[in-house]
């Protein structure tokens, strides 16, 4: 199709198409206009090294700041948000009888394939209805080269908070993002409030008022400055993105935490109208809320695959939540996770000996030399080594 050549969908054609998109599932759907945006804050977070290692940030900012790199003549932007919040019942169960604690966005099925679903179903509307052919646009959830935060405030989903999440007035801080970029003008919907950036970008904090809740709750205090985190510091980014040492002065923080932190999300006085969502493109997994510390230092890679099949935290690999669950139980106080953690000390990869060291030396005191001496002295991997040698722990 020629998009110069068509005119906006507007009214009621417009708003026909909303609800078809509703109806597949997606709490919000909103429309912004395809243009460059965001670019300059986004070279400027990653010349900051706010990325952290995530090269792949770094290596798309053009495309993430300039749309019609990613689809040639984009004309729209089509903001779909799925609100995961679970409910007063089944959130009350978070961290019972000293279970570990988890981002309430993995206690599903990987959404990145549930809400693709929906996504595809999306696409045979957009062709359906306004005669797009396949190449005419291009669906992301998470994974793609879109400033999704961006948009959704743009097109009015909600507006950026001081915790650099987008927030909706009615679904809180607990809505999931995807886009659909299209070639086809479709009038777009109005941003909450209008006060952009010198750039034109949304403003972070605007229906924040004088609240800093989520600035001074962070427990590595990651937030640089309002609406700005640092990933090197976020718990987020240090249990799921990074796969290797987690930074010594930083797991104190991590707390009860072994997969994502929604810490600066809790706290947010947005979240009281949040209600429990439809689930049409989630598959909720609750019971991951339920596994034990113990259970989860004792997991094998049988059982690994089997408790986490389908989940986002399969891609976090055994290694990866043997790590985690190592650092919570360093930072338990509990002694009964001595015996599983000297094990870990003598497991096959050395990332998992590290954290197991440090939470054996943070519980045992002056006796960790004692329990760790058989482990120590096969040990020849240098990260693990400065585990045993550092001064605090
Ligand atoms: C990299 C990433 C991370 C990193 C970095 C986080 C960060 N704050 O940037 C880490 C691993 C730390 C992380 C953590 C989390 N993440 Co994350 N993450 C992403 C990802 C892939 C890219 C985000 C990004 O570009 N960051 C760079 C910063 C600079 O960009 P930004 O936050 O969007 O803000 C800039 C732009 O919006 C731009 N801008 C402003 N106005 C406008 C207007 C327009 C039109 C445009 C285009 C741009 C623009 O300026 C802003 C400031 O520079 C997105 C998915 C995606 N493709 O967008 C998910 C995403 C942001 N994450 C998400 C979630 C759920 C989380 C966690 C809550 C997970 C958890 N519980 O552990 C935490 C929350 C941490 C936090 N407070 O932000 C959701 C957020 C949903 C929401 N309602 O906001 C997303 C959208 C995934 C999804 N598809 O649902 N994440
Ligand atoms: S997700 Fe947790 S660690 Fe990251 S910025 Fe928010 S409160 Fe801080
Ligand atoms: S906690 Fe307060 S400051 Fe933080 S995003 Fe929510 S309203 Fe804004």
């Amino acid at each position: 199709m020629n998009p110069a050549a068509v005119a906006p969908l507007a009214g009621a054609a417009r708003e026909s198409l909303r609800e078809k998109l509703r109806a597949l599932g997606f709490d919000e759907v909103r429309f912004a206009r395809a243009e460059p945006a965001g670019g300059a804050a986004l070279r400027e977070w990653c010349d900051a090294g706010n990325h952290a290692d995530m090269a792949w940030m770094e290596r798309t900012v053009e495309k993430r700041g300039a749309v019609d790199l990613v689809l040639a003549e984009a004309r729209t932007v089509i903001v779909l948000g799925v609100n995961y919040w679970p409910g007063k019942a089944h959130d009350a169960k978070r961290g019972q009888a000293g279970a570990p604690v988890w981002a309430r966005y993995v206690l599903h099925e990987d959404y990145h394939d549930t809400m693709k679903s929906g996504l595809i179903a999306a696409g045979r509307v957009l062709e359906e209805v306004l005669g797009l052919g396949a190449t005419d646009y291009r669906y992301y959830v998470d994974t793609g080269p879109v400033l999704e935060r961006g948009w959704a405030a743009r097109a009015g989903l909600g507006f950026r908070g001081k915790n650099g999440m987008l927030i909706s007035r009615q679904h809180g801080n607990w809505l999931f993002l995807a886009s659909v970029v299209a070639r086809v003008p479709i009038v777009p919907d109005e941003p909450l409030r209008h006060a952009p950036t010198e750039s034109g970008d949304e403003a972070a904090g605007l229906l924040c008022g004088k609240c800093t809740r989520c600035l001074t709750a962070c427990p590595t205090n990651a937030f640089p400055e309002p609406g700005v985190v640092d990933a090197r510091r976020c718990i987020s980014y240090q249990t799921i993105e990074n796969k290797g040492v987690i930074p010594r002065e930083l797991r104190a923080g991590i707390g009860d935490r072994v997969y994502g932190c929604d810490v600066c999300l809790e706290v947010c006085p947005w979240n009281r109208f949040a209600q429990e969502g439809r689930r049409l493109l989630l598959a909720t997994r609750h019971e991951l809320a339920e596994l034990t510390l113990g259970e989860l230092l004792a997991l094998t890679p049988a059982r690994f695959a089997e408790v986490f099949r389908r989940t986002a935290v399969k891609r976090l690999k055994l290694t990866g939540l043997l790590r985690n669950a190592c650092v919570v139980a360093g930072n338990s106080g509990e002694r009964a996770w001595l015996p599983p953690l000297v094990s870990l000390a003598a497991h096959d990869v050395p990332v998992v000996r590290a954290h197991a060291v440090w939470a054996v030396r943070k519980l045992a005191g002056g006796e960790a030399t004692e329990l760790l001496a058989a482990a120590r002295a096969q040990e020849t991997d240098p990260h693990v080594l400065a585990e045993y040698d550092a001064a605090h722990v």
